[in-house]
């Protein structure tokens, strides 16, 4: 298994939209499985593949507090979602950066599972949140997109800078 690169804001191909997994082959699980091992080592709740630079609609998800229920959504939907809840996030490409969020409370998602098989997932709290994290990152779309034009620009100059310094 191996550890991958993520990419930190504002990196361009962070906005690529990923396209659907047609064929869920050997290099498509062996990405999942390297996701999952990137993730725990971050370590991180949730992974989305085009952090490290797949755009493909691939995402890797363990909100557990043991650390020991690994989901995984290939070709996510949300099919439902219902009330509205504030709750700060995190992301693995915009270190050491939190801010509050709306999300849904509730989603329920329909997604393939690694093997290829259909299932739905109802979710609630941080799962939910996570869902709608990740499937963001799916469209090229990233948590400070919610915030005021003031907080993103300045997050934005700041994550340029830290960069510069890093080249
Ligand atoms: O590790 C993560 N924590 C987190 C916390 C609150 C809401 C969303 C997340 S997802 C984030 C990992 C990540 O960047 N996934 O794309
Ligand atoms: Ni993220």
């Amino acid at each position: 298994m191996a550890i991958l690169q993520i990419l930190h804001f504002p990196d361009p191909r962070l906005r690529k939209i990923s396209t659907p997994v047609i064929d869920i082959d050997d290099r498509v699980r062996t990405l999942v499985d390297d996701m999952f091992a990137t993730m725990y080592y971050a370590p991180g709740v949730g992974l989305a593949a085009p952090q490290v630079n797949v755009h493909e609609r691939i995402i890797v998800i363990d909100a557990s507090e043991l650390k020991n229920k690994p989901i995984c959504l290939i070709n996510p939907e949300i099919i439902l979602q219902e009330g509205i809840d504030i709750q700060e996030e995190g992301c693995l490409s915009l270190p050491n950066l939190y801010e509050k969020v709306p999300r849904a409370h509730r989603v329920v998602v329909k997604a393939l599972s690694k093997e290829g098989k259909k299932f739905e997932l109802d979710a609630e709290d941080l799962l939910s949140v996570c869902i709608q994290h990740e499937i963001d990152h799916l469209d090229g779309k990233i948590f400070v997109d919610y915030l005021s034009r003031f907080k993103r620009d300045r997050i934005t100059k700041k994550m340029e800078k830290m960069r510069l310094r890093t080249l």
